[in-house]
């Protein structure tokens, strides 16, 4: 394949490895919807994975999926995953002839893309790491990780990170100054879009009451006990309901803190949901008051489907949620403002239908999938182009 940009200004396809976690998560589904998006401009793209990534949904001739397998001994305490990745995209660089291998996380990922790189030799292989924040902000206080995802980091021919605050964020915790662009999370504004579900509210809402709507993965940097706090004080002023979707590891402790709140009655424990576009059709506010948020991907979706957002003024999420415009933001762990905010929302129907068109307008002009593509198209385009003088 050429690899060189186009006098059309659309750059000829590339062939393109990714890695990613494949589980339920915000890095999981920007590297798939990277790669699908890729693949519609015509992009090869060779997922190189432990399991099939959740997003992926329909088929395209030009994408691949590589599945790693790992063999188990008895001298082994942990099967060896990470090599057997590492070997696996090593082999497909050179069996398709990659141009460019995109691992999102540093750990394993850029790890084991650095060996990869080694083990195909003179065959260069240019490795772009997408950083989302979990290895920055939490595992690299852990020592035995802190040198390996910096060895990642350092070893990467280019790095994005999906915030300003996560770019300084990894240089202030691996006092690094290498350059790290910043490639914000994107959206299809195609697939989350504002629609009118009647019958389907009236189902969640039966007596016209307000809809607050919380998605993620349950974990304690996500604050579920806020989320539940924030509501309870709402629904004491004004008839409410609560949409919690996802699992993880707070899931029991959610349930207990909403029967001793008293508010069970109201709060509609979803489990995981893989389909969450109608959830967004439902809801009148998004609540996330994480303690840490690189982007806060699940924000712009429901953004992007107009619901505005009332959240924590953690990482990134300042940088997406425009303060008085597209929803509010306090400190975080300030329930009593969070629960004011969305009060001042749900009281004012001029309010939230301006919140509402501007949420969605601020998704479609600042985090457009075209847009992000082009830029992450230009990245590969440089480290191609730098590999081969
Ligand atoms: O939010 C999570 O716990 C999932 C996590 C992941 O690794 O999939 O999401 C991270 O990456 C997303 C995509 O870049 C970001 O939008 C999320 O903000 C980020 N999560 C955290 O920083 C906690």
């Amino acid at each position: 394949m050429a690899r060189c940009r186009s006098t059309g200004g659309r750059p000829d396809p590339v062939r393109i490895g990714i890695s990613c976690y494949p589980t339920l998560g915000g890095s999981g589904a920007v590297a798939t919807e990277l790669g699908k998006a890729l693949a519609r401009r015509g992009h090869e793209v060779h997922f190189i994975v432990t399991d099939v990534p959740f997003r992926l949904g329909e088929f395209y001739e030009n994408i691949y999926i590589h599945q790693a397998e790992t063999a188990s001994y008895p001298v082994l305490r942990t099967p060896p995953y990470d090599f057997a990745l590492a070997a696996l995209m090593a082999e497909i660089a050179v069996d398709y002839d990659l141009d460019v291998l995109h691992v999102h996380y540093a750990l394993p990922f850029a790890v084991c893309a650095y060996l990869a790189k080694t083990m195909v030799g003179p065959r260069r292989l240019p490795v772009v790491t997408t950083l989302h924040g979990t290895d920055v902000t939490v595992l690299a206080q852990d020592r035995a990780m802190y040198s390996v995802i910096r060895l990642g980091i350092e070893q990467s021919d280019a790095v994005t990170a999906v915030s300003q605050s996560l770019i300084e964020q990894t240089r202030s915790v691996f006092q690094i100054d290498r350059e790290i662009a910043c490639v914000y999370n994107f959206v299809d504004p195609d697939v989350f879009h504002p629609l009118h579900r009647k019958h389907l509210r009236e189902r969640v809402a039966p007596n016209g009451e307000n809809v607050l709507l919380h998605i993620s993965n349950f974990r304690k940097v996500k604050r579920i006990p806020d989320v539940l706090r924030v509501f309870a004080r709402v629904c004491e002023q004004v008839p409410s309901v609560l949409l919690l979707a996802g699992e993880g590891p707070e899931w029991g402790e959610a349930r207990e803190l909403a029967k001793s709140l008293n508010i069970m009655d109201k709060v509609h424990f979803l489990g995981r949901q893989d389909e969450v576009a109608s959830l967004f059709s439902l809801a009148d506010v998004f609540l996330l008051p994480s303690e840490k948020e690189s982007f806060g991907l699940v924000a712009l979706e429901a953004m992007a489907s107009g619901v505005p957002v009332v959240g924590s003024t953690a990482g990134g999420i300042p940088e997406l949620v425009s303060h008085g415009e597209t929803g509010y933001l306090a400190d975080v762990g300030d329930v009593e403002r969070m629960a004011e905010y969305t009060l001042s929302i749900l009281r004012d129907e001029g309010e939230r239908a301006r919140m509402s068109a501007a949420s969605r307008a601020r998704a479609m002009s600042h985090f457009h999938v075209s847009s992000k593509v082009a830029e992450y198209e230009r990245i590969y385009e440089s480290v191609i182009g730098a590999e081969r003088t």
